[in-house]
């Protein structure tokens, strides 16, 4: 009995220390020192041997017992501390890895070409205007002298909502409300960029929405030739002071007499190619002087006082700065289009 409790010892040691798991050594706890155990078994068998052999061999089988338990315990001990430790590494975090690259957004090139002009206009005493863009047909259209039924102002080439009320189709009526508010009393010296709104189908050169910067000097003794200064002035600061300007004449309801302005093509300094269709001219902007019956409306007295006023396209100035073909690129947004201007 003695030899079979030491042989069970060793074979339960020797188990233990092959165990892999907790799952094993539960196992290995169970059929050793479990109810129905080997050693269980010797003890109970102890009724056939001699007397004084019995507390003898009690007490071995308590003492494999103990070991076994006490190894049982030390293993479990070293698998936790192991789980621990690699639960440990896994985790670990390696502190010089260089970080995630943020991609950071930046203002739309339109934003910023709108905001430098703004700039070059305040620079020259001009302050910002704005306004609605769903517009009442009186600002958008009457007091620009486009009454009922000018051609100019059809229902197929505006967004109307009500009869009354429609999507401007330019920032005219921003300066028609300023001009108002201002009771017949000058100065006004304003620009009004913003979003206007034209049924048109898009291609490459139409977008149903798209942006406008115009201004507007009211005064007495505003003169054409003050409106020639100020625009030199900004195309000079936009595409470069070596641009020489024109006035060609030209027709707008609101203007007269009216203009429109080209600047001298950057591609063959006004011999001729194919960016200015062999002109050496690039067309810009229109302009003009503030038609009278406009100044009556907005309640100045036409007599004592002047104006002019311009309007211009910035997706057609960033068109022409940039070498931009489509219009429709500053519509659709793709990021390999807009990150180029990141630091334009
Ligand atoms: C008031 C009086 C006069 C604004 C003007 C233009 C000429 C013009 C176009 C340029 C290209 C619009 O962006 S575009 O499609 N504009 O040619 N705009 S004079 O004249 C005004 C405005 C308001 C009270």
């Amino acid at each position: 009995m003695r030899e079979r409790l030491e042989e069970l010892k060793q074979e339960a040691l020797s188990k233990i220390v092959e165990a892999k798991d907790t799952k094993q050594l539960q196992e290995i706890r169970v059929s050793y020192l479990g109810k129905k155990g080997p050693i269980t078994e010797v003890l109970r068998g102890m009724g056939k041997l001699p007397k004084e052999e019995r507390p003898v061999i009690g007490q071995l089988a308590n003492e494999v017992r103990e070991v076994i338990s006490k190894e049982l315990d030390a293993k479990q001990e070293q698998l936790d501390q192991e789980a621990l430790e690699a639960k440990l590494a896994e985790e670990s975090i390696d502190v010089t890895l260089p970080g995630y690259q943020q991609p950071s957004g930046g203002p739309h090139l339109l934003t910023k070409l709108i905001e430098d002009i703004e700039d070059l206009f305040i620079g020259m005493g001009f302050e910002v205007a704005e306004g609605p863009e769903v517009e009442q047909d009186y600002y958008n259209f009457e007091a620009l002298n486009l009454p009922k039924g000018h051609p100019a102002r059809d229902m197929q080439d505006s967004f109307y909502i009500t009869e009354e009320l429609l999507m401007r189709t330019h920032t005219s009526p921003v300066q028609a409300r300023t001009m108002e508010k201002h009771k017949g009393k000058g100065p006004v010296k304003i620009i009004c960029p913003g979003k206007v709104y034209r049924r048109d189908t898009d291609d490459a050169t139409h977008s149903h929405q798209f942006t406008q910067i115009e201004g507007l000097y009211v005064d007495e003794n505003v003169r054409m030739s003050d409106l020639k200064g100020v625009l030199n002035s900004f195309a000079k600061q936009i595409f470069g002071q070596n641009r020489e300007i024109r006035l060609r004449p030209s027709f707008f309801p609101f203007t007269e007499p009216s203009v429109e302005m080209d600047i001298s093509c950057k591609m063959c300094h006004g011999e001729g190619c194919s960016v200015c269709k062999h002109s050496g001219w690039i067309e810009i902007l229109g302009a003009g002087m503030v038609h009278p019956n406009v100044l009556r409306m907005a309640g100045f007295d036409s007599e004592i006082y002047s104006g002019f006023a311009f309007g211009m396209g910035p997706e057609r100035i960033a068109m022409l700065k940039y070498g931009i073909e489509d219009i429709r690129h500053f519509y659709t947004n793709d990021v390999r289009f807009l990150k180029q201007f990141h630091h334009a």
